[in-house]
C-alpha cells in the first residue's frame, strides 16, 4: 500500500497521521469480535454478580487484551498484514519489525481514560525516530467514544519525566503543566483506518461517553537497528518468536 506523501509530511510535522481504509470492515469486525470474546473469557468477575446494565455494556471486561499476537493466530495474520507493514516501513524508512501489541477496549459508557504519555517513556528505545505505533481502529472512533488526542509536534521535544498517576499506579504520565493543550488535536478515524504516531508524540484518550464500543488494536514497530535501555527489544516478538514475524531477520 502506497503512503500519500501528504501523510508522510504530516507524520513528521505533527508526530502522527491517519490513513483510512487500511483494513476492510469485515476484517476489523472479526478481530473486534475475537478480542471481545477473549476478554470475556479472561474476566475473573462472575457475570451473575453484575447488574443487567453492567453485563450489557461489558463493565466486567478487562480494559486491555495484552499480547494478542501470542493469543490467537488470527491476530497474527491481521497485524502482520502486508499493507500495514508497508505503511510503517514508508514512515520509518526501513524494514519494520513487530515489537509488541495490545487491544484497548472501551466498552460503551464504561471505557476509562488513558492519561497523556509518550510511548518511548516506557520503551526507552533508540533511535526514537525508528519506533512507532500503528493504532488500528476496530470501531468508528470520534470525540464521544474516546478518540486518541495528540499534542502536535511533541515528538520533536524530549522524553518528559513520567510519574505514577495518583490512584492509578499502572499509568505513568508527565506533570499536567508540561502538556500544552493549546496544541491538542483529535484523531477521529473510521473502523479499518490506522492512526500512526511517533514514539515520542504525547497522546491520551478520554473515557467513552457514548453508547458505542471503542476498540483499537495498537501495534508497536521498530527497525532492526533499534536498541533499548530496558527489555523492550529483548522481549520483542521478533526476538522471542522470529518464525512468526517472518518479514525481516536481524
Ligand atoms: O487506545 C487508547 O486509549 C490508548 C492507546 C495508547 O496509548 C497507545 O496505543 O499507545
Amino acid at each position: 500500500m502506497q503512503l500519500d506523501p501528504k501523510k508522510y509530511s504530516e507524520y513528521w510535522e505533527n508526530g502522527w497521521t491517519i490513513v483510512e481504509k487500511v483494513f476492510t470492515t469485515s476484517e476489523v469486525e472479526a478481530i473486534a469480535d475475537l478480542a471481545t470474546r477473549l476478554c470475556r473469557d479472561d474476566s475473573e468477575i462472575a457475570t451473575s454478580s453484575l447488574t443487567a446494565d453492567q453485563t450489557e455494556y461489558g463493565a466486567f471486561l478487562p480494559r486491555k487484551l495484552e499480547f494478542p499476537f501470542k493469543r490467537h493466530p488470527d491476530f497474527r495474520v491481521f497485524v502482520l498484514s502486508s499493507q500495514l507493514r508497508a505503511l510503517v516501513e514508508q514512515l520509518i524508512g526501513k524494514p519494520a519489525l513487530l515489537v509488541t501489541d495490545q487491544v484497548f477496549m472501551k466498552p460503551p459508557r464504561f471505557g476509562s481514560a488513558k492519561p497523556y504519555h509518550q510511548d518511548n517513556a516506557y520503551f526507552l528505545c533508540h533511535p526514537d525516530d525508528e519506533v512507532l505505533t500503528a493504532w488500528i481502529a476496530l470501531d468508528d472512533v470520534d470525540e464521544q467514544n474516546g478518540c486518541l488526542r495528540y499534542i502536535d509536534g511533541s515528538h520533536r521535544g524530549p522524553i518528559l519525566e513520567h510519574v505514577p498517576v495518583p490512584g492509578e499506579p499502572h499509568n505513568l504520565a508527565p506533570a499536567p503543566e508540561q502538556i500544552d493543550l493549546s496544541r491538542e488535536s483529535l484523531a477521529c478515524v473510521r473502523k479499518g483506518g490506522v492512526v500512526f504516531h511517533h514514539s515520542k508524540t504525547l497522546h491520551t484518550s478520554h473515557r467513552n461517553e457514548s453508547a458505542n464500543w471503542r476498540r483499537a488494536y495498537a501495534s508497536h514497530w521498530a527497525s532492526a537497528d533499534v536498541t533499548s535501555e530496558v527489555e523492550t527489544i529483548d522481549r520483542a516478538y521478533y526476538n522471542q518468536c522470529p518464525q512468526l514475524d517472518s518479514g525481516v531477520t536481524r
